[in-house]
């Protein structure tokens, strides 16, 4: 009973929110560098307004973010220490190819990742790589229109031949598109797509055509991953959070239903092989017009994933009662509010049992091994002067989700193969941009408006997860 043997146990987070040095060793410019802080976040996050380059008058705090990239030794050191037996985190596309369409890669960038790999297996902590964590080589955004063009995806192969050749011995578990299902809300930081000037109807044929491309890249990441190393195992990476029916009315659960489909169809191709025929209906209800190429079925049938890994942060509510207005806040995607569940600072509402139900429900619906890849608390921290953080709320936080994975393992037979918990050291937040937005075990001396001398500092989360990891999940 309880969490198996060779469960994985680690942290997580993504290159533009974790490294810093943009513009260091040859990096090229790439969407997630260009989401300010303030009011226009969002607006430029969802597509609606335009920002291809730095403007004056706007922080942009994924420049230099925690300086990752000059402090990993230092980072991981501490993450073994805590007894990571995995660190998932992601290649910066634009370390390897800074425009993205250049033929040979840039070996500094190359180096960079081994180096971080290398340190890795130092300590016995196995890498999980997100091939893109919702960034695009600005160049390619400008040259293209990102995905929505069909020329991204050979220029997305190319990246993954290159990783999955120079890494291979080194990596063995890949996700390639964080938050796939991204690309239908925050599409420009999901995805590159500057959607302002279309009406709706176009601007959701693009979302669908863009989503398209990024599937066959996927499967595309797939094949050649394994044709290179059989070791490999790849998986698809889910935005997850079931949406409840706000109540027993049918019109309610229809809804939730419906809703739950418009992201399980980034799955369902990526890990049954095919589209769900409810996507081919719409489009053709709805006049969307997505060109398929040939070769584009087989290459989707013949090369699925073979996990399936999600965040989770909370459950979303659906309902058909136009007067039930109160949504959450600060999440992009958005969702009525749950009266039963409480809130974090941010609004995120804080919902256990809510992992163990989708836990199942993924399970249910494609029989594949699951991996748990992000999950935690974003809380404004108050250090003492030693940058000591007492994060009782975090350990409460994380303790009982991990017992509703385990309750999946134990009682449901749901089998998981790890769980990193996001934001492991303190980092830029996606959403909100802010550093006060707080995750970590550790904490990094920054703040808001980038000052601070990036010194890391263990929490009490940090000696509790300790002990979580020694006892594989008993002690908790
Ligand atoms: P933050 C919501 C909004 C933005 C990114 O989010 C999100 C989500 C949740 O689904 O996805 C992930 O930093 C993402 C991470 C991100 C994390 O959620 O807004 O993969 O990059 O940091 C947490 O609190």
């Amino acid at each position: 009973m309880g969490f198996p043997k060779d469960f994985l146990w680690g942290g997580a987070t993504a290159a533009n929110q974790y490294e810093g040095a943009y513009d260091v060793d040859g990096r090229g410019l790439s969407n997630v560098d260009l989401l300010p802080v303030g009011d226009d976040r969002r607006a430029v996050i969802f597509g609606e307004k335009k920002m291809f380059d730095f403007e004056e008058g706007y922080f942009y705090p994924a420049k230099h973010a925690i300086d990752g990239y000059h402090h990993y030794k230092e980072d991981i050191a501490l993450f073994a220490e805590m007894g990571f037996t995995t660190y998932r985190m992601s290649i910066a596309w634009t370390r390897i190819f800074p425009n993205g369409d250049e033929v040979e890669p840039n070996e500094k960038g190359l180096q960079f990742y081994e180096d971080v790999f290398k340190e890795c297996q130092k300590y016995g902590i196995e890498p999980l790589v997100t091939i893109s964590h919702f960034d695009t080589p600005m160049y390619l955004v400008e040259k293209y229109g990102s995905w929505r063009s069909r020329e991204m995806i050979g220029y997305f192969e190319n990246y993954c031949r290159t990783i999955f050749k120079r890494y291979k011995g080194l990596v063995k578990y890949w996700l390639v598109f964080n938050e796939i299902n991204m690309i239908l809300h925050g599409s420009f930081m999901g995805a590159g797509l500057y959607l302002g000037d279309l009406d709706q109807k176009e601007a959701t044929r693009v979302k669908y055509q863009a989503a398209h491309h990024e599937l066959v890249a996927n499967a595309l990441a797939v094949k050649i991953a394994h044709e290179i190393d059989p070791e490999n195992q790849v998986g698809c990476m889910l935005s997850g959070g079931k949406h409840y029916p706000y109540s027993c009315n049918p019109k309610d659960v229809l809804v939730s239903q419906l809703r739950d489909r418009e992201d399980y169809f980034f799955s369902d191709v990526q890990a049954r092989g095919g589209y769900p025929t409810f996507m081919l209906k719409k489009f053709e209800n709805e006049g969307i017009d997505v060109v398929f190429e040939d070769g584009d079925v087989e290459l989707l049938k013949e090369n699925t994933v073979d996990f399936i890994s999600f965040s989770y942060y909370m459950s979303r509510v659906g309902t058909a009662d136009p007067e039930i207005a109160e949504k959450t806040t600060g999440n992009v995607f958005d969702s009525v509010k749950n009266p039963y569940l409480p809130s974090s600072e941010w609004g995120w509402q804080i919902d256990p049992l809510g992992l163990r139900i989708i836990l199942i429900e993924l399970y249910d619906r494609y029989q594949k091994p699951l991996f748990v890849v992000e999950n935690g608390l974003g809380a404004n921290d108050i250090p003492d002067e030693t940058g000591y953080v007492e994060d009782d709320y975090r350990i409460e936080y994380m303790a009982d989700h991990i017992k509703e994975i385990r309750n999946a393992i134990d009682l449901d037979g749901v089998p998981v193969m790890g769980y990193t918990m996001w934001g492991c050291i303190d980092i830029v937040s996606a959403g909100s941009g802010e550093m006060k937005k707080r995750y970590g075990f550790i904490y990094v001396d920054r703040d808001n408006e980038g000052n601070g001398t990036l010194k890391r500092s263990k929490k009490k989360s940090f000696e509790w997860y300790k002990q979580v990891i020694a006892s594989n999940g008993e002690i908790l």
